[in-house]
This record gives C-alpha cells, structure tokens and sequence, in this order.
C-alpha cells in the first residue's frame, strides 16, 4: 500500500538518484541544468532509507485499561480488587499534572509556530521564523517592486515605443540561476531536517501509537506490553451525572484526554505508529512531530523532551466523523515518576523481568462511564464509537 503522506525518503541507490539524477544530466542544458543535477544528487545522497517497514499491526489485546476520576492517586502498583465494582471510583495511577498556559496548548490570537520543546523542533522552527520567511519577505518585496517599476517607468505615455528584445543571455541565466540557487539554500538544511526526524537514535521507551475510530491507543511493548486506551474527555454539560468530565486541570476543551501518553524526560522516545482501521495522523505541535498512523503500515518517528508538563496534539488526518474529537495528551515525567506510572498499569522499566504473577489485566479496574471504553475482543471499537 502506497503511503501519498509519507515524505519522499528512498535508498540513496533507489530510482530517485540514479534515474531522475540521470536524466537531468543528460538533458541538462548549459550551466544552470548541471547545477540543478547537482543539487538534486547531493540531496538524495543526504537521504537515508525510513526506518518505517509494511507490516500488518496485529490487533491491539488491550491488558491494561483503567479509567481515572478526578479522584485522589491510588498508591503505585496496587492490585484492584477483584470486586472491581464494590471499589471506589478508580483513581488516576499517578497525580496527572496541570498543563501549561503558554506551552504545549495553542494559545487563543497567538500567530506562528507553537513553542517548541524538542531540539530538533527548534531547528526546524528557527529555520522557518528566520532564513525562511526573510526569504519569503525579501523575494516577494523584490517582485512587487519590480513589477511597480516596469508598470511605472514602461506605461505606454512614458514609453510610446516599446523594445522588440526577445532574447538575452545573460539575464535569462541569472534568472534561472539565482532561483535555483534559493532552493538549493533551502532544500540542504530542510533535507537534512527531514532525516534527522526520521532517523532515531536507539530507543531508550519505544510506544506504538494506533489510531482507531475515534481514540488512540498507546502500547508500551518493552514495559511488560501494557496498552493505554486514551479518549476525548467530554464538557461537564455532555456527560451523565456522576461520569468524568474534562476541568481545566484536565487541559482545554477538546484536547484533554481521560488517559495520557506519558513519556520519561530526556529520553529517546520512539513512536512507532499504525492504525486498527482508516488513516490517523499522529501529531503533537510542541514536538515538530506529524505522522501519519495507516492501517497495516508502521510510521516511525521520535521525540526527545527535556522539558516535564503537557503537550496536547490532535489526529490530523480526515478520519470520519468524530475526527476532531480524538485528542493527544501527551505528559513528560522525571523517569521515577515514569517508573511509579508504568508499575501503576502492571508495566515494568526496560529491561526488567515482569512479575510472574498478576497479569496486567488485574492490575486495572474494569471500564467504567463513557470515556472508558475498550476495544471488545480485537474488534475496532463499536462502543466508542456508538458512545462518542
Ligand atoms: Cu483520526
């Protein structure tokens, strides 16, 4: 299956180099063609092949669901009782903290690029508040004048017989060579952008994101296989008395989620990500990160956030009706506390040797109210989709 949304990242010997490469150097007439094969050899030279392979996901065997109410921290690790309904309301594993006013969320009147907290996402967006738009500003001022000038100076009162030059060297090779010359600025460093986001470093978590209709789920494979059912968190007016409902502590309206993604701090994160049905895109502003989640493919992409808090993003692909309303949380914690919140969902660190007793399905209390709803039995969620 073709993924249109992935960018063009081939082997260097693949066909992107030697025949489009070719063919520019054979068709390439005088000095201006022969730079444009040059730059394109050297881009592709720069590219390394996307770690992202087709293999159909299996289907996702949920273990550890919980739903938490805005009830005080259960003490990590415990055991619900078998009783699931004679507990109290479930709480949350690990005291979830208040997102940010300015960092992580959009900001109501605020123009531009999101605060970036990766380092990778700061390049990236340094590179498009200043050379980028300098470019932008200084070409197009350049344009318009050109343009006010001929309109001026070459009107037919100031200008009754116009020139009859059809042909001329020298311009029509600056004109072709200083074009070329700006998107070879801009195409190294975005080139180089592009591989280094999608060229992790060895994982310290690795988390395999699946987007289902309209939820996400976060699976831990190297934490004892624990999988995180994440859902909208809906307005207080639009749930049943008694259900859980987002506050402010929660994060803003349509971007807070019951579950959050939570990652250590200053690790390497890696993200592999897929779809159980159509195609989601896997996005977190903050991070530079965008995604797209197919189905029977693996995307891979990584963050590393040295900055604890949370970062909110939303699916960004057209995915059916309850698209706008499948939000990412994602929380960045100290590694103790990622520990604390892994062992709370039946997951150990890397590396550890999981418990021989209590699965982690024991560790979690069945699903309760709305916003806590797992995927019956491999199916695609009809009860999420029918409750949301
Ligand atoms: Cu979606």
């Amino acid at each position: 299956m073709r993924d249109w949304n992935v960018p063009p990242i081939r082997p260097p010997n693949s066909d992107l180099r030697s025949s489009r490469g070719a063919s520019f150097a054979t068709e390439a007439i005088g000095v201006t063609m022969k730079l444009m094969g040059w730059a394109i050899a050297l881009a592709a030279a720069g590219l390394t092949p996307a770690a992202a392979s087709a293999q159909a996901p299996q289907p996702a065997q949920p273990q550890a669901i919980s739903a938490p109410a805005a009830a005080a921290p259960a003490p990590a690790a415990t055991p619900a009782p078998a009783d699931a309904a004679a507990a109290p309301a479930p709480a949350p594993s690990i005291d979830y903290a208040a997102p940010s006013a300015n960092v992580g969320v959009p900001i109501p009147g605020r123009k531009g690029i999101q605060e970036q907290v990766t380092a990778l996402g700061q390049q990236a967006a340094d590179f498009h508040n200043g050379p980028l738009l300098i470019m932008c500003f200084l070409i197009s001022a350049f344009v318009l004048l050109l343009l006010g000038y001929t309109m001026v100076r070459y009107r037919r009162g100031a200008n009754p017989t116009p020139s009859r030059t059809s042909h001329n060297t020298m311009i029509e090779v600056i004109w072709t060579l200083v074009p070329v010359l700006v998107l070879v600025a801009i195409a190294i460093p975005s080139i180089r952008l592009i591989r280094a986001q999608y060229s992790p470093p060895p994982a310290d978590v690795t988390v395999k994101v699946i987007g289902n209709q309209w939820y996400w789920t976060y699976q831990y494979p190297d934490n004892g296989g624990i999988e995180v059912v994440s859902n909208m968190l809906k307005e207080q007016k639009d749930v049943k008395a008694g259900d859980r409902y987002r506050t402010d502590a929660d994060g803003p309206p349509l971007l807070a989620a019951d579950e959050r993604l939570v990652i250590p701090a200053g690790k390497i994160v890696k993200f592999i990500v897929t779809s159980n049905d159509v195609i989601h895109a896997f996005a977190i502003p903050a991070f530079w990160t965008k995604i797209d989640a197919n189905p029977g493919r693996l995307n891979e992409t990584w963050v590393k956030v040295d900055r604890p808090g949370v970062y909110f993003g939303q699916c960004s692909e057209l995915c059916g009706a309850r698209h706008g309303f499948m939000p990412i949380a994602v929380e960045v914690v100290p590694e103790a506390t990622f520990n604390a919140w892994l062992a709370s969902k039946g997951g150990t660190p890397k590396g550890a040797k999981p418990s021989t007793e209590a699965a982690p399905v024991a560790a979690a209390p069945a699903p309760t109210g709305d916003n806590a709803v797992a995927p019956a039995e491999g199916t695609t969620n009809q009860a999420a989709t029918a409750q949301n």
